[in-house]
């Protein structure tokens, strides 16, 4: 049986946030990855918990799958990972690109963390991907690409025959995703955008979000050949400063993420919580601005 037999993918939608995770499992030697779990948080109450997460565990232990991967396409800054959650209960290990030291010391500035907590250096990740870079789940060989442009550490996973972007694309009608983050850059994204369309038009995408424009149904796979001649932001023939025009238009017109305060503190950190001060409570910070 070939790789592709063998692959099994699932989706786990989370409403609140719009993420799209996924258990990518090689069949033949029941070894998983999960992509981008995340963590309930009820913003106003300050309580997290571990409903959707729970979800894929029960799942693997349902099936007799085996995670040894947790695999995160950048440090989200949307909702809250549960890769730390996961990594407790399966001991698997979280992996991320490499870029996530930019982004860690971006946001050790933002936040103002001491290095005794955060370094910047890749801490509280096990394995940190280079471009390029191979690892294995089960006999499934899979590809890190590194496609930054909407955060400096986005990274895609091919696994064979599969992309998984994370948020470097979206479904065609949803387009991309902003570039308006610390870190973010359109230029950047559009070359990103352009290795992914080197893949192979059969190539499946597999998207991180779907805010489902126009109140479609829920769709989240679609492939290379489809993307380029529909994606209503980057077409095969789209121009590099008619992509950045109209991405950076756009990102004028958007709101701060909902949860973007707590969902980067947490996910800097690869999904653990702030360290515990003297009362033993976990805070996260918000940096207030004045005019
Ligand atoms: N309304 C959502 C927006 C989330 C958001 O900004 N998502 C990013 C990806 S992390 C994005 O690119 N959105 C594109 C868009 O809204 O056009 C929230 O508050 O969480
Ligand atoms: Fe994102």
């Amino acid at each position: 049986m070939s790789n592709l037999d063998n692959l099994h993918i699932e989706m786990f939608f989370d409403n609140d946030s719009a993420t799209c995770s996924y258990v990518v499992v090689d069949k033949a030697t029941a070894k998983a990855a999960v992509i981008d779990p995340v963590l309930d948080y009820d913003a106003a109450a300050g309580q997290v918990s571990t409903e959707a997460a729970d979800k894929i565990l029960a799942y693997l232990a349902e099936q007799g799958w085996q995670l040894q991967w947790i695999l995160e396409t950048h440090a989200h800054a949307d909702h809250l990972s549960a890769a730390h959650y996961l990594k407790q209960k399966t001991a698997a290990p979280i992996a991320i690109g490499e870029g996530i030291r930019k982004v860690q010391q971006t946001f050790k500035m933002v936040f103002n963390i001491a290095d005794a907590e955060l370094m910047g250096t890749g801490d509280y990740f096990d394995k940190l991907f280079a471009d390029g870079e191979t690892f294995n789940i089960g006999s499934v060989t899979a590809t890190v690409i590194n496609t930054p442009g909407h955060t400096n550490d986005s990274v895609s996973y091919l696994i064979a025959g599969n992309v998984f972007v994370g948020d470097s694309l979206f479904m065609p009608d949803g387009g991309t995703a902003r570039c308006d983050f610390p870190g973010g850059d359109a230029h950047i994204l559009f070359r990103s955008i352009q290795r992914l369309y080197q893949l192979p038009a059969e190539t499946v995408v597999y998207v991180c979000h779907d805010y489902q424009p126009n109140g479609r149904e829920l769709r989240f796979k679609t492939t290379i050949a489809e993307q380029k001649q529909q994606n209503i932001h980057v077409k095969a023939d789209t121009f590099e400063a008619d992509f950045v025009q109209k991405r950076e238009t756009r990102d004028k017109t958007l709101a701060v993420p909902r949860l973007i305060y707590p969902s980067v503190q947490v996910n800097i950190r690869a999904g653990q919580l702030p360290q515990a001060e003297s009362n033993g409570v976990s805070y996260v910070k918000i940096p207030l601005k004045q005019v």
